[in-house]
């Protein structure tokens, strides 16, 4: 298995201002964990590319695994260090579709109902992951059963929970809470948490 250790874990400004360290992932979410049932659960991947792609559960454990280790940067000003996940790659993506030039964003779309987007250049980073593991066991429903988005550089709002699509844009579209006044990038290091 391929370990990724998350290079802001090793930067000086380690800590992004305005955050203090909390040792507990703290829950958040809009509606509480839906009920999955895995045999029916499928991961879409639509929108800008040239043939859209539905997975089973069991196609999803067949992509290659990897372990991140990252920090866990909350808005709401908590960070957690050093957070163990397991899951694939997002680069995984681009061997199941070709993504068209006019692609410039994600949107993530979860079972809640939650939907929240990332651009391109933040989503397919060295340290992005789909996860289904969190510290050697299966994610708890509280924090994405069965299956979410770890996008360490930006704030953990980006880091969808629940995930069951994604959806390439031609445009950095707001989701759920960007457009109740999130940013619509959300890097902790530049303190990007309002649009205004
Ligand atoms: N589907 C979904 N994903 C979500 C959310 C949500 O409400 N629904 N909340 C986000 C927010 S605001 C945060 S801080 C993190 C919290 O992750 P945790 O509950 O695992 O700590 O999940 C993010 N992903
Ligand atoms: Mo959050």
């Amino acid at each position: 298995m391929k370990r990724i250790i998350s290079p802001i874990n090793s930067r000086p400004d380690r800590l992004p201002p305005g955050q203090h360290w909390t040792n507990k992932l703290h829950i958040l979410d809009i509606a509480g964990p839906p009920f999955v049932n895995l045999e029916d659960y499928r991961f879409k991947i639509f929108g800008e590319v040239e043939e859209p792609v539905v997975l089973t559960w069991d196609d999803i454990q067949s992509l290659e695994k990897v372990e991140l280790i990252a920090d866990f940067h909350c808005v709401t000003r908590w960070s957690c260090p050093e957070v163990r996940w397991i899951g694939f790659h997002v680069n995984e993506i681009k061997k199941l579709v070709k993504i068209k030039d006019t692609a410039k964003a994600v949107m993530l779309h979860s079972l809640d109902g939650y939907t929240t987007n990332v651009p391109l250049e933040y989503f397919f980073d060295e340290d992005v992951i789909f996860a289904y593991m969190l510290n050697g066991k299966p994610l708890p429903a509280d924090h994405g059963y069965p299956l979410r988005l770890i996008v360490p550089k930006l704030y953990a709002w980006k880091s969808a929970k629940f995930v069951y699509g994604v959806e390439f844009m031609d445009e950095n579209r707001p989701g759920f809470w960007e457009q109740r006044g999130y940013h619509l990038i959300g890097d902790p290091w530049k303190e990007e948490r309002y649009s205004y």
